[in-house]
């Protein structure tokens, strides 16, 4: 089956694909689409339902959509829905590089010692403006310490400074393969291509 997947995030598609393997995972990019919507909501899942109703309003065939980020227990579940936009200055300026952003991140964090983390990924699967499904996952892990500092060059975004005790490694440490039999988005994309079988 033909499924879109609403992101502009080459990463994410790679791991998305990389799951529903038995299936064609295209994004808005490949046919030439401009895909941006506004990311107003406050939850992930509304961000999801926002991007997936979007491209399916453009496409009309099945779509799924992720909205993902990092909660940080120290810092109240920051960065959340404004993962991919912590530290950019101003509305619509100035968007932060990554490794800015985990340095920004793991500045504000300073010298806790409660360092505890989750990756979160609602996903959502929008097969007519009427008929849905939804999932949340998390992957829980630390934020390294300052000593410790970001490792790692695989992955996207926060995965350097993302440190998962059980593997003794971040996240930016694993294979594509080990990251995606254990992350949060893969562990959701699961779930979907589960409900995608039922069809
Ligand atoms: P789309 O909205 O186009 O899908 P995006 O990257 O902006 O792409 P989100 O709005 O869902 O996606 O923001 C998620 C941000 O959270 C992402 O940019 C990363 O900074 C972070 N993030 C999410 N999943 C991650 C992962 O697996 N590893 C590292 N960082 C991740």
């Amino acid at each position: 089956m033909t499924i879109w997947f609403a992101t502009g995030n080459e990463h994410k598609r790679r791991e998305l694909a990389a799951i529903l393997s038995g299936h064609s995972v295209k994004i808005p990019s490949d046919a030439g689409i401009a895909f941006d919507p506004d990311e107003t909501g406050s939850a992930f899942l509304e961000n999801a339902f926002i991007k997936a109703h979007t491209l399916f309003e453009l496409v009309r065939e099945p779509v799924i959509a992720d909205d993902s980020g990092l909660c940080v227990d120290v810092l109240g579940g920051k960065p959340g829905v404004y993962s991919a936009r912590y530290g950019a200055v101003g509305a619509t300026g100035g968007k932060l590089t990554s490794s800015e952003r985990n340095a920004l991140l793991l500045k504000e964090i300073g010298a806790a010692t409660g360092r505890t983390a989750r990756f979160v990924c609602a996903m959502a699967l929008v097969l007519s403006k009427e008929r849905f499904f939804a999932v949340q996952e998390t992957l829980e892990g630390e934020i390294v310490n300052e000593e410790r500092g970001a490792r790692g060059t695989g992955g996207f975004g926060y995965d350097p400074i993302f440190f998962l005790p059980e593997q003794g490694r971040t996240m930016a440490e694993l294979s594509e393969q080990e990251k995606n039999s254990i992350s949060h988005r893969a562990k959701a994309a699961r779930a979907i291509g589960k409900m995608l079988e039922t069809l």
